[in-house]
């Protein structure tokens, strides 16, 4: 099979001592609770249209010069949840295998994919006192169990919750809309902390980047993953996404955050899951937005990257 996506990240076709960013995709969506989205072909359908992107970021940054690699596709059985459990936490130990401080980055699948690659995330790092996971989404994901029990993607931050690491003061939910009552109480009881997307326009979006800002330092936190799902956008932007809730993110909203958030901490890793190609219009107007906010995010987070190695090297 051609991997296309080896033309536009192109530094490189194996992690070498250079390399900072690893893309794989996880082509797995059984855990899921609905029928009509595809999300396990979402990796390729997102390397098929990041190949029809011009070749530099919004803000001049030339991709090829980013130092990303596409690895492909983990092998996933899609009904064998512990298997893909297993395989995942073996391909993400095997990347730091090779080079420590890689970033990767994650293409889903469901939003459930992100858990058992943020949990390998988190055991490989160190300073696990200053890790936080900041997830966006339009729903909690909160439920203790859904249609398949403990793992699904409507339950995807709780089990993230239930990582020893992982507290009520290092993870944050930002974009929420749609909050069942059993998630609300849950939640409530755990004291989970979210901030809602009608937030934007009730105190604007510096106010909400200032408030996400706040909440990691003072936990004093300095490294995150980040975990976006596709349906934190308002449908109008992002429409090919399982549940389209009214309301929410536009493109350029996600591009501050992301911008500020990569120059206030250091991102080890991020994700981006919930795409169905399926359900997408002609254009491409969602896959490209994936797209488009892959390589944007990098870019971010590569500018930073230099910009404390310039620093560094004053010191
Ligand atoms: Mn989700």
């Amino acid at each position: 099979m051609e991997m296309s996506g080896v033309s536009f990240y192109d530094y490189g076709g194996v992690i070498d001592k250079d390399t900072k960013f690893v893309i794989f995709g996880i082509p797995w969506d059984y855990l899921t609770s609905i029928k009509a989205p595809n999300s396990a072909i979402a990796p390729q359908k997102i390397r098929e249209v990041t190949n029809n992107l011009a070749l530099s970021t919004e803000m001049g940054t030339e991709i090829p010069k980013l130092k990303v690699i596409d690895i492909g596709d983990i092998p996933i059985e899609n009904e064998n949840v512990e298997k893909n459990l297993k395989e995942i936490k073996d391909f993400v130990k095997e990347i730091y295998h090779q080079k420590e401080d890689i970033i990767p980055i994650m293409i889903g699948g469901d939003h459930f994919c992100s858990y058992p690659v943020i949990k390998a995330v988190g055991d490989n790092f160190q300073k696990r006192e200053e890790f936080g996971v900041l997830i966006f989404d339009a729903h909690l994901d909160f439920y203790e169990e859904w249609d398949k029990g403990v793992y699904s993607h409507a339950t995807i931050s709780h089990r993230v919750f239930d990582i020893n690491y992982i507290k009520n003061t290092n993870l944050l939910i930002v974009g929420t809309r749609d909050i069942d009552i059993p998630e609300l109480k849950l939640s409530e009881k755990e004291k989970i902390h979210y901030f809602d997307a009608y937030l934007i326009s009730e105190h604007g979006l510096s106010n909400l980047i200032d408030n996400i800002v706040d909440f990691f330092q003072k936990s004093k936190i300095k490294y995150l993953y980040v975990s976006i799902d596709i349906d934190v956008f308002d449908p109008s932007a992002a429409p090919a996404t399982g549940y389209a809730i009214p309301g929410g993110l536009t493109y350029r909203e996600m591009w501050q955050i992301l911008k500020v958030i990569a120059k206030k901490f250091k991102i080890i890793g991020f994700d981006l899951v919930e795409l169905a190609p399926n359900l997408d219009l002609p254009s491409n107007i969602t896959a490209n937005l994936a797209a488009k906010l892959i390589s944007e995010f990098i870019s971010f987070i590569s500018l930073n990257l230099s910009e404390n190695n310039h620093e560094t090297k004053k010191v």
